[in-house]
């Protein structure tokens, strides 16, 4: 599995409005474990700075735009969400920045892990260094 890629949904339209289903081990490579949602941020704020050990989760922007940094020592991809039937897989060991770019924006993630603060590491210079050790 590549550390991070695209992955876009199937969309139901018609003239009542569009249904995107997601399942877990179909268009989401692996089990859902737990689901959480961001919402009612001011346009220009970033959160995350951080990234986790084994975690992997999807991140689908349901409305608005939303900016994601993926960073390494060596790498940084900006990648603009904006497009409910697209979702951003990302793997374990990757920094990751959001910027809401507008009001009401809504960032739903799909988690492979129940909640675990142990899992994260919140300081880019220790990141680098446990990333240099377990890659
Ligand atoms: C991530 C990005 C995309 C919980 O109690 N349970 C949870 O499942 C989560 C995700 C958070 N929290 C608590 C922990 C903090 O007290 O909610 C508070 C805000 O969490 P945090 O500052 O980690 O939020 P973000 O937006 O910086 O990061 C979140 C996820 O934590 C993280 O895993 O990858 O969204």
């Amino acid at each position: 599995m590549k550390r991070f890629k695209l992955i876009e949904f199937s969309q139901h339209k018609d003239e009542y409005g569009s249904l995107t289903p997601i399942e877990e081990n179909k268009e989401v490579p692996f089990r859902i474990r737990r689901v959480y949602y961001i919402y009612d941020v001011d346009n220009g704020i970033t959160r995350g700075y951080h990234s986790h050990k084994k975690l992997e989760q999807i991140l689908i922007c349901l409305s608005g735009e939303i900016e994601i940094t993926l960073k390494s020592r060596d790498e940084n991809n900006k990648i603009l969400l904006d497009n409910p039937k697209v979702g951003l897989y990302i793997g374990p060991n990757l920094w990751r920045e959001m910027k809401f770019i507008r009001n009401n924006s809504i960032l739903l993630v799909l988690a492979s892990e129940l909640y675990d603060e142990s899992d994260y590491i919140r300081n880019f210079d220790d990141y680098v260094i446990y990333k240099g050790d377990n890659d």
